[in-house]
């Protein structure tokens, strides 16, 4: 069994398997030589030789316990025939949205249009390198999809009071998203997908209709992975109830953020924990960072806890300071 599985389904509570967030990306020297010769992220994304070579530099350089694949979040509305772009440090730009011209996308289309991510999936499974480790498929949950849909930038500027004005249309978005996220967290796992994760970004940007933008959408593709037969770990970000979210979605696992009170939590959550530290510790200097690791170890010592981030780790976070976190929690004991 692999550690994490070993964590999950076994609760065994005497190993802290480790991945990162966004461990495939733009802190790695090697990554960025690959980046500079491919500037379109969305064809970068598509191409399974590179985009196996970027999953494994994570795992050559740190010997993490999961691969997480190359790709993004947005593949999914790519897939469905909106345009995708990432500006130089602009972040996403998607294109117009058209209800009708979303409702003729077919499931034979759409998985065309992704082929290439579920190629590389297929690559990873034989690949050496992964023995032992798990292989992490994702999606986005369908409010942070809808959210990059609707707004087509990054909402992290916050979003028009309107946004969400017209029911019958999110409605029915939320339906498209629903039916197309779950064919691509099956075509993940049938092409070598170990575990998927749910990522729901801007979670903490809902202010009412939990059930509707939360609990019913996330519920619907947790209960989806589970009859496939695969753990699920879920990452509502920012939320102020990660115990009520729990029970009421159920997830295999959950990953905190970095505002939890890791303390409270741990005494009131029966379930497998995930994450937490501030990525920003990463920044700071190895005595800082080797305190606030501890603190999340000491905290789930008793608990079935993967040592990982409360958010993804940042693009100028130093090499060094990897090697330095991955010794602290190896090294606990
Ligand atoms: O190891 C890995 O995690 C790499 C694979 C990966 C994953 C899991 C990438 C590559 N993106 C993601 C998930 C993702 N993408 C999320 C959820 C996780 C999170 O909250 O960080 C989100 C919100 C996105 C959307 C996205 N794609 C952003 C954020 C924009 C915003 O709103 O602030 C950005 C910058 C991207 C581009 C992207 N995706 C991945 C990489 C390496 C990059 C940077 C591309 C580049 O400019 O080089």
């Amino acid at each position: 069994m692999t550690p994490i599985k070993e964590c999950l389904i076994n609760r065994n509570t005497k190993i802290n398997p480790i991945w990162l967030m966004r461990q495939a990306g733009r802190y790695l020297p090697e990554f960025r030589d690959i980046r500079k010769e491919n500037p379109d992220f969305i064809k970068l994304c598509l191409n399974p030789d590179l985009s196996e070579e970027i999953t494994l530099q994570p795992i050559k350089r740190f010997d993490f316990d999961a691969a997480i694949i190359f790709s993004d979040i947005l593949m999914v509305p790519y897939g469905m025939g909106q345009t995708v772009e990432f500006k130089k440090n602009l972040g996403p730009n998607l294109g117009s949205l058209e209800i009708t011209e979303l409702q003729k996308i077919t499931e034979n289309s759409f998985k065309k249009n992704l082929a290439p991510i579920y190629k590389l999936l297929s690559n990873l499974k034989d690949s050496k390198d992964l023995k032992d480790k798990d292989i992490i498929g994702f999606v986005g949950a369908p409010w942070t999809l809808l959210v990059y849909m609707l707004n087509k930038v990054s909402p992290k500027k916050g979003l028009p009071s309107d946004l969400l004005k017209d029911k019958i249309f999110i409605d029915e978005l939320l339906n498209l998203l629903d039916k197309f996220i779950k064919i691509h967290i099956e075509n993940q796992i049938n092409a070598g997908a170990t575990i998927i994760q749910i990522f729901d970004s801007w979670a903490g940007l809902i202010k009412k209709d939990f059930d509707r933008f939360l609990y019913n959408p996330t519920l619907s593709l947790v209960n989806h992975v589970k009859k496939l037969g695969v753990p699920v770990i879920c990452f509502p970000r920012d939320i102020s109830d990660y115990v009520q979210f729990s029970k009421i979605v159920k997830p295999s696992m959950v990953n905190i953020d970095y505002n939890i009170d890791a303390k409270s939590l741990v005494e009131t959550l029966d379930i497998p924990i995930q994450g937490g530290l501030d990525p920003k510790f990463l920044l700071t200097e190895k005595e800082t960072l080797k305190k606030e690791t501890l603190k999340y170890l000491e905290i789930f010592k008793d608990h079935p806890y993967v040592f990982n981030l409360g958010h993804g780790i940042l693009p100028e976070t130093k090499v060094e300071m990897v090697y330095e976190l991955i010794q602290i929690v190896r090294g606990y004991k």
